[in-house]
């Protein structure tokens, strides 16, 4: 668990030999070869983006290990289902689940039926499309989707859903950086950063705030090196102390390998969880005496004038602030904030870099919220090396909602698609993730869509969202590899196998590319060049306009079959209706693609008084009595969301089991629980009789470097501890990372869950 070991290095550059290697590397050489080049395929690791000058390797450890998953030669014969009964698979780990490889034809779980058995393409679409028509309403179906979905599948999903009449679009976002999107859009007049890579090279300042790039966003190690190699200052702002943002050696350079690494983050600034707010309003008042001693020097005043609203009123709040609650609920000194804020006053050209470690708090939108009024202050948005940078998750998660993957999509989207394709538009809002859970609970939604990702692992309150599952008419899943949530299946239930990112995709016209937009809103292209894992497969979007044919049948003018034979024209009916993406077939032929406007970059705000306006977030309270703990969940070294790799976490020093918890050494010894032991972790929320528990068993105690009163466990290990409605407002993102815990000795130590 040492601190000062390097991340990347030798270890990253022998990990990712050894996945290549177990995963066949007939297949993933190849694909690693072209992974984010031009003319290749985008990395389905994360959304960090690719530089212009591309290196011969533009990938990481655990893009390559997200590749080589996707390219093993393990497949899902026809025998795996007829062999194993489904309530047999459901006892299988989510790994052994993966482990499986690649889903090689439509199967069918028929009502009644202990086991999955093929179906043709045809028959599993004339399933879904009886079905579907024959629900009471449009809104009792759901259309889920994950991150990795291309704009092309997530565009001609959301226009089934809506021509088959609703809104109900929740998507893996809504877990995650939907605060940012909510807070953003109510200060800044658009969900999204503004920054780009090239601001990287410039700024003189990078806060990286609630995120672990070493794990998460192993490329944007590079770009912080070199802001840190030309002197740039980084911040990292978190609880932990990851390691890769401590020291880097980069792997694909020789003193990567050999040296002792580039010390990264020269200033760690250990917040409590959940103790932002506290650390940032103590800052930015710290900022506004610094201000008072030298008026005129601090602030942009020329900034605040011109483009914000709402200065006065933020600045009166945060003078009334006691300077004790802050220092208690962050956890940082008085002196500490007042030397971040002489850091920041001497910085010019400031970024914000925040993930989850915000958002995934009851006042998610408010933590994001704190951190675009410190960016105001010194007007760093809208210039050269300055702005906010939520770093996406997923590797097209910006781009479905562009897209239009939205439950509460804006009139001006919807009347642009009625207008365009003719049918009318439904404007009743649909169900967001909680929302879709609740429904799905209560028997309110009878079909479940899935396109991509692991609904009821992902979700919080894991046996509720299993529940709501099983009380399903139908579900449906497109996807690559088996998951949990496939296995939780309704009265009648269909895997449907298709293209990953890797491999060749043909339609009627021919070969075909699809496009994806980063985290720093850059649309590009991505074309697999491998031979698909079954011949079976189909693309996501011919398997979405198979579905959508047998669902509105003669009753659709949408000419699904050639939008899909050539996606160039699904391109020219998107360019028609979202803005930003004229002349979209030329453009994307450009090997860097193109950026769509960010107004807030050139200092032009979209809000209802066309200014940046400044926010006055209340301070949260958290309330954790004597005797129980605030607790995150965070991802290993060695996952990708609910896809568990190994059961180490190689740059947290813990190997072998994913159960475990983390806790302060001192917290240990007042609590009386010696490493190691197992224990049962009790979640509350809500107070008095309204309080609500959940509980998970046979966790270890691990003694670890974390703030004294948190402990850290591992997503989605941890999932049932997080009730449905324990979520942020006005996001509903839900609070996986404030959960208040108590812990006792196991009642079942033995219960090492067979799903870890
Ligand atoms: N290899 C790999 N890459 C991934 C993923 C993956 O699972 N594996 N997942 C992808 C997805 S979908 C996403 S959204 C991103 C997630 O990327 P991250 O947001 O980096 O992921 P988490 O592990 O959730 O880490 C959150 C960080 O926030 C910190 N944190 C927790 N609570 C607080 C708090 O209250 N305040 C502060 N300041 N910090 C806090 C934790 O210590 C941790 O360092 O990564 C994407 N990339
Ligand atoms: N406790 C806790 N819970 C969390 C979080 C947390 O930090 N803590 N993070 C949340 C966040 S940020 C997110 S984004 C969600 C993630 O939620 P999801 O996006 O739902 O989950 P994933 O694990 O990314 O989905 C993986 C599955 O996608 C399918 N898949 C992979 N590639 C493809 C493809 O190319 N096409 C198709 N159709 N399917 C494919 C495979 O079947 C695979 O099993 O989880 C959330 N849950
Ligand atoms: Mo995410």
């Amino acid at each position: 668990m040492s601190d000062d070991k390097a991340a990347g290095g030798i270890e990253a550059i022998v990990q990712t030999a050894r996945h290549a290697r177990r995963a066949g590397l007939a297949r993933a050489l190849p694909a690693l070869r072209i992974v984010n080049q031009v003319g290749g395929f985008d990395c389905p690791g994360c959304a960090w983006p690719e530089g212009s000058d591309r290196g011969a390797i533009e990938f990481c450890e655990n893009g390559a290990k997200a590749v080589s998953h996707e390219t093993t030669t393990k497949r899902i014969e026809r025998e795996f289902f007829l062999s194993s009964p489904v309530a047999a698979l459901r006892q299988q780990s989510h790994r052994w689940l993966e482990a499986q490889g690649r889903i090689g034809e439509p199967v069918i779980l028929r009502p009644g039926s202990a086991h999955f058995e093929p179906i043709s393409w045809g028959d599993a679409f004339g399933r879904i499309g009886e079905t579907l028509r024959g629900l009471a309403s449009p809104d009792r179906a759901v259309f889920y989707t994950s991150g990795r979905t291309s704009n092309e599948a997530a565009f001609l999903w959301q226009l089934f859903a809506r021509e088959f009449g609703t809104n109900n679009l929740p998507d893996c976002s809504n877990m995650c950086h939907e605060s940012s999107g909510t807070g953003l859009t109510e200060m800044i007049g658009i969900g999204k950063g503004t920054v780009g890579l090239d601001d990287f090279e410039l700024a003189d300042l990078i806060l990286v705030i609630g995120q672990n790039p070493g794990s998460n966003h192993p490329r944007m190690l590079t770009t912080l090196q070199e802001a840190a190699r030309r002197g740039c200052k980084i911040v990292s702002i978190n609880p932990l102390r990851e390691r890769g943002l401590v020291r880097f050696k980069h792997p694909q350079e020789f003193s990567g390998i050999i040296g002792n690494g580039t010390e990264l983050a020269n200033q760690f600034v250990r917040v409590k969880v959940g103790g932002d707010i506290a650390l940032l309003k103590g800052i930015m008042k710290q900022l506004l005496a610094l201000e008072e001693a030298r008026p005129g020097e601090i602030l942009d005043r020329e900034f605040i004038e011109a483009h914000c609203s709402g200065f006065d009123a933020f600045a009166n709040d945060l003078d009334e602030i006691d300077d004790a609650a802050l220092e208690h609920d962050s956890g940082i000194s008085r002196d500490e904030m007042r030397a971040l804020a002489e850091l920041y006053a001497r910085s010019n050209r400031v970024i914000a870099c925040w993930a989850m470690g915000l958002t995934q708090h009851r006042f998610g939108v408010e933590n994001v919220q704190e951190v675009m009024n410190l960016l105001l202050l010194r007007g760093n948005l809208g210039k050269p090396g300055a702005g906010p940078c939520p770093v996406r998750g997923h590797s097209n998660v910006q781009g479905d909602r562009t897209m239009g993957i939205w439950e509460r999509a804006p009139e001006r989207f919807l009347a642009a698609l009625e207008n365009e394709f003719g049918f009318p538009v439904p404007r009743k809002a649909g169900f967001n993730t909680i929302e879709a859970m609740h429904a799905l609970h209560r028997g309110e939604a009878d079909v479940f869509l899935g396109m991509g990702g692991n609904f009821a692992v992902a979700t919080p309150d894991t046996p509720y969202v299993e529940a709501g599952l099983n009380r399903c008419r139908l579900t449906v899943h497109v996807a690559t590899k088996l998951n949990r949530t496939h296995l939780l299946t309704g009265r009648e239930s269909l895997i449907l196998p298709c293209l990953g990112r890797t491999e060749r995709d043909v339609q009627r016209s021919g070969p075909q590319f699809v496009t994806v937009e980063n985290s720093m809103s850059c649309v590009h292209r991505s074309q697999g060049r491998l031979e698909p894992a079954s011949p079976q497969l189909r693309s996501e979007p011919s398997i979405i306009a198979g579905i959508a044919r047998a669902t509105l049948r003669e009753k659709t003018n949408t000419p699904w079959e050639n939008l899909v034979a050539n996606y160039d024209q699904l391109r020219d009916r998107i360019e028609a209706i979202v803005p930003g993406f004229e002349d979209f077939n030329e453009r994307v032929a450009n090997p860097g693609g193109f950026v769509l406007p960010r107004p807030p970059a050139e200092r032009r705000f979209e809000t209802f008084d066309g200014k940046a306006r400044f926010m006055r977030p209340r301070l949260p309270t958290i309330d954790v009595p004597e005797g129980r703990l605030l607790m995150m969940t965070v991802r290993s070294h060695d996952q990708y969301n609910t896809t568990i790799y190994s059961d180490d976490d190689r740059y947290r020093g813990i190997h072998g089991n994913r159960r475990v918890i983390l806790l302060h050494r001192e917290d240990m010894q007042q609590l009386g629980i010696v490493a190691d032991q197992p224990l049962r972790i009790t979640s509350h929320f809500g107070r008095g009789d309204a309080e609500q528990t959940r509980r998970v068993d046979g966790f270890r105690a691990r003694s670890y470097d974390v703030p004294r009163g948190c402990a850290v466990t591992y997503f989605p290990e941890a999932n049932a501890l997080v009730p449905a409605d324990q979520f942020a407002d006005k996001s509903f993102t839900p609070a996986y990372k404030s959960i208040v815990i108590s812990l006792a000795p196991s009642d079942n130590p033995g219960a090492e869950s067979p799903r870890a």
